[in-house]
């Protein structure tokens, strides 16, 4: 991670990365996302998307390009820089949206919650918990809609007092900034950064693709929902396997990779 990095991150709570992923790689990712993507009920928040909110979940078990993105050679880096050199990737999943979609509300922006919100920085080292990695598979521009956040909100030790909430996450309002993003890029963020997603816009749906990354000893979702299956075990390298390792930090199991047997 340079020192530019480092500075925007611990300034912004994100940084955009240029020139991760190839065109023909978006494309892929796009197709299989198609094929795979089933509508979403209600969004996390609660909202009824009225049918422009689609999911696709367990992305690696459909292969590449999903399993080459596990080890980028351009975010895992800054990733072990800014978590732990000992990482897990907790989930792989994407939202399309389709043009007047409700927006994503803001959520995040407080860093004194549990272990997967923190936000700290000590001796010129970052520390921060569950981490997004939100790679753009077509160019996106912030007119578009799509991820909003406030900067510098990860470092915020106070929640947004609840009857403010409407008025400070205004997702069009001043404190909230739309990220434009160039096709093969990601952006790195924090979850304990303020984020959401603003309404789409475009003709074109949004094929958002996340993985989020955590510290080794730490969870966030559900280890066994989100477990690839023995087909995408089998398409991995053996640095790949140690991604999906069972959270564990003292006494763990022998050796660092994974085997079916770490959930018995
Ligand atoms: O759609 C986005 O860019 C935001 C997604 C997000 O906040 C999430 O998946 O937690």
């Amino acid at each position: 991670m340079t020192e530019r990095e480092k500075y925007l991150f611990d300034l912004q709570g994100y940084l955009l990365i240029e020139d991760v992923i190839s065109d023909a790689d978006c494309a892929l990712a796009i197709e299989k996302i198609k094929e795979r993507m089933i509508p979403r009920e209600k969004t996390p928040n609660g909202y009824d998307p009225k049918g422009t909110w689609f999911h696709a979940d367990k992305l690696l078990d459909v292969g590449q390009p999903f399993i080459d993105l596990i080890d980028n050679e351009k975010i895992i880096p800054i990733m072990k820089a800014i978590i732990d050199p000992t990482l897990r990737l907790e989930c792989a999943y994407s939202y399309t949206r389709t043009k007047g979609c409700p927006p994503f509300e803001i959520h995040g922006g407080f860093r004194g919650g549990s272990v997967n919100f923190r936000y700290n920085v000590s001796n010129d080292q970052i520390y921060t918990g569950l981490t997004v990695v939100s790679f753009a598979l077509q160019d996106v521009s912030a007119e578009d809609g799509g991820f909003a956040c406030i900067p510098g909100s990860h470092k915020s030790d106070f929640r947004v007092p609840q009857e403010d909430r409407e008025e400070l996450f205004d997702l069009n309002g001043p404190l909230v900034k739309c990220i434009s993003t160039p096709k093969g890029s990601a952006v790195i963020f924090t979850e304990t950064l303020a984020h959401g997603a603003n309404s789409w816009q475009n003709d074109t749906p949004r094929y958002g693709l996340f993985y989020k990354y955590n510290d080794r000893a730490a969870i966030y979702a559900d280890q066994n929902h989100w477990r690839p299956n023995q087909d995408a075990f089998d398409m991995m390298t053996e640095e790949q396997k140690c991604y999906f390792n069972t959270a564990w930090q003292a006494f763990g199991p022998d050796g660092r990779h994974n085997t079916v047997s770490e959930f018995g």
